[in-house]
């Protein structure tokens, strides 16, 4: 029996196994639309090497630049919608590459609320000859959108973790019924609201997946989005305390100019950002005057809030770690105004108030950040129960508001690498 004759043999039986060098048809690809999944709707079709085009992304949501999908290899592409709550509506796709599958398969997370898939990801990863799987995480939206959790807590159970648990079971079954075999190895690849991701299937659903790639991961969330206002009541609360963004650069320089040597390598970058104690005060503006190269009075204290921590003002227990020296650069995103990060003022309107005029200056750094943790109860926020293939990396592929706080944010997770993430 030839090769192909007995891969077509084994497809008619829903056996086959991705011979080395040989591909599936379009058949294959067809079948798997009758495939029944509980609360899961699929649809399945094949699409030819260079022939996909992302769809359109809600407002707000992430780019797909088109030669992101330029010379993407063959697929079967399965797009689904899950429904494992009455409110659920949770859009996923699986990309199965038509040869040369490794064996593995990759689920890609997402950012800030998500609200859209990360289709980039996926066709890294489709690349790599991965089976790879993605979700919207269970709404349509921006990614610094927050609404759709008003008065929705299914919705935002989805949001937190169940959407991707439910995504990847299902690629899994995806996976076995077109390839005849399921994944050998499945890995987790996610950065910021990706990381936070990680974790919680790491908490969770540890065996969903055989390794987990963090990248800065939004740990720990309701103290994450109460540091974000934190540095908006230090900077955006009182104009005089407003710090423009060209002061960034006068401060970083500060901090460059007296720390880069400390590690014994002069290249702009701090190895260890907390060898350095930098106080702001030292480019105070001379009395009654104020320049581009230097802060005023209001603006140092500001600058020292923001280096942190944040803290119960009542307690003085610290809520979050502050920015880095280092990361002044990097401030814009939380502190540059006008309007606090929207991921995080979002969380506290449409989560913990429920009151979409909810205003951040009223925000009680004592009763409110108890509150929030109250309202979670665990849901977006957790802890590891066990040890695990953990790998998180503390910066995402471009500069992101988490990267600031990620060299502290991580300690507060388990660090392991996992010999996996080589195989
Ligand atoms: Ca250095």
């Amino acid at each position: 029996m030839g090769l192909k004759l007995l891969a077509g043999f084994l497809t008619l039986l829903g056996l086959a196994a991705p011979l080395h060098g040989q591909s599936l048809d379009a058949s294959a690809c067809e079948k798997l639309a009758s495939l029944k999944i509980e609360h899961v709707s699929l649809a399945s079709r094949s699409v030819g090497a260079g022939e996909f085009s992302p769809p359109a992304s809600p407002a707000g949501g992430v780019p797909n630049a088109p030669q992101a999908f330029a010379n993407l290899p063959a697929m079967c592409r399965v797009t689904a919608t899950l429904k494992p709550s009455s409110d659920s509506d949770i859009k996923m796709e699986v990309w199965l590459p038509v040869s040369g599958w490794n064996g593995k398969l990759q689920g890609v997370g997402n950012g800030g609320w998500a609200g859209s898939i990360f289709y980039f990801m996926m066709a890294n990863a489709l690349r790599g000859g991965y089976a790879v799987v993605a979700t919207d995480t269970g709404h349509a939206g921006g990614m610094g959108d927050g609404t759709f959790a008003f008065n929705h807590p299914e919705k935002l159970t989805d949001f937190a973790w169940r959407a991707v648990h439910e995504m990847t079971i299902t690629a899994k079954a995806v996976s076995e019924a077109y390839y005849g075999s399921a994944p050998r190895l499945s890995y987790w690849n996610g950065c910021s609201t990706g990381g936070r991701q990680g974790l919680k299937e790491a908490q969770r659903y540890p065996s969903d997946y055989d390794g987990i790639l963090d990248g800065a991961p939004a740990n720990y969330m309701t103290h994450l989005s109460s540091h974000s206002l934190w540095v908006a009541h230090a900077t955006l609360k009182d104009p005089a305390s407003y710090i423009p963004k060209e002061k960034f650069a006068a401060l970083h320089k500060a901090v460059i100019d007296a720390c880069d040597g400390l590690d014994a390598v002069k290249d702009g970058v701090l190895e260890n950002p907390r060898q350095c104690k930098v106080d702001p005060k030292s480019i105070e503006c001379p009395a009654g005057t104020d320049a581009s190269t230097c802060l005023t009075p209001p603006q140092v204290e500001a600058a020292r809030k923001i280096y942190g921590p944040a803290r119960n003002p009542r307690t003085g227990a610290e809520i979050f770690p502050g920015l880095e020296r280092g990361s002044e650069m990097g401030w814009g995103a939380l502190a540059g105004g006008p309007a606090p990060l929207s991921i995080s003022t979002d969380h506290f309107k449409y989560i913990v108030f429920k009151d979409p005029q909810w205003d951040y200056r009223t925000l009680d750094f004592d009763k409110d950040v108890a509150k929030a943790d109250e309202i979670d109860s665990g849901l977006l926020v957790g802890r590891l129960q066990r040890s695990g293939d953990v790998f998180m990396r503390p910066r995402c592929a471009k500069p992101c508001v988490i990267d600031a706080v990620a060299p502290k944010n991580r300690q507060l997770a388990i660090l392991k690498i996992a010999s996996a993430f080589h195989s």
